[in-house]
């Protein structure tokens, strides 16, 4: 058991958000929790009824969203009646508010019922076969950060830490999906192209800042991991241009009814 202060103040200070946030939506319990990271945004309205929406900081022990294309809200979504939790932009470890702030999330959605959870993110991609909108799902991560979301003494095994389960479903909906390692930098700043080198060396597909340390404290608390990378660029020394945030956002748009068909077809069975 996770002993450590620390842990025990995080996950009080989910309870205390859960409790305002089955307040302020009138939804007592949700069921699966999805985080839609950059370029996921426009597939919020079509994942199935809105039940209530407001900004994250209504809520205690929320940060507003910093990044662009990050809109820093949350919804109570009905999804072929599941009643689905979706974030609306997530908060990254290079915000320096800690790591508990970049997966509070992840805690609030256990602390209001979900078992299970899925991880999205725009990620610069180092198979060249995968232009800007390729989705991948994500088979196992490299943590680069230099730094975890638990404390103390807290041993977690991360074997099949996304779920073997639901990425077999996502195959069956979609067999074009790929699958490919997520390797996580802290950022802000994009690998140097060495950095993406190294990355492929070590064995990763993806690179990006986020979902990562997601992934393992929703482990920490039992849930059933699916993650899915949008490839919004070619990661650096495999782009022919520089990386710039708005060709993330434009593979987001392009790529949005697909994705959202995919995670309305998925999210029943999580
Ligand atoms: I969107 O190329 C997006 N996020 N680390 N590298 C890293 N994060 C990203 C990238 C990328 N693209």
């Amino acid at each position: 058991m996770p002993t450590h202060p620390a842990t025990i103040e995080a996950n009080e200070k989910a309870q205390e958000s859960a409790l305002a946030l089955a307040d302020i939506t009138g939804v007592g319990r949700h069921d699966v929790a999805v985080i839609l990271g950059s370029g996921w945004m426009a597939d919020a309205d079509l994942l199935g009824r809105t039940v209530a929406d407001f900004p994250v900081t209504n809520l205690p022990h929320f940060r507003p969203a910093v990044a662009e294309g990050h809109l820093g809200r949350f919804r109570s979504v009905d999804v072929s009646g599941e009643r689905v939790l979706v974030f609306l932009g997530r908060t990254h470890l290079y915000e320096e508010l800690g790591v508990d702030a970049a997966t509070h999330r992840v805690r609030v959605a256990s602390a209001a019922g979900c078992r299970s959870i899925l991880l999205t993110n725009g990620c610069g991609g180092l198979n060249p076969a995968w232009t800007p909108g390729t989705p991948v799902l994500i088979s196992d991560h490299i943590n680069l950060t230099g730094t975890t979301p638990l404390h103390g003494a807290h041993f977690v095994d991360l074997t099949d830490l996304y779920s073997k389960r639901l990425r077999a479903i996502c195959m069956e909906i979609d067999p074009s999906l790929d699958e490919g390692v997520y390797a996580q930098f802290r950022g802000p700043m994009y690998e140097t192209p060495a950095e993406v080198r190294m990355a492929g060396i070590m064995g990763a597909d993806l690179v990006g800042m986020s979902t990562g340390h997601e992934a393992i404290v929703a482990r920490s608390l039992g849930m059933e991991i699916l993650g899915l990378s949008l490839v919004t660029n070619l990661a650096a020394g495999l782009s022919p241009h520089p990386l710039s945030h708005g060709e993330v956002l434009a593979a987001g748009k392009a790529s949005a009814a697909r994705m959202a068909d995919l995670m309305t077809r998925i999210i029943p069975q999580m």
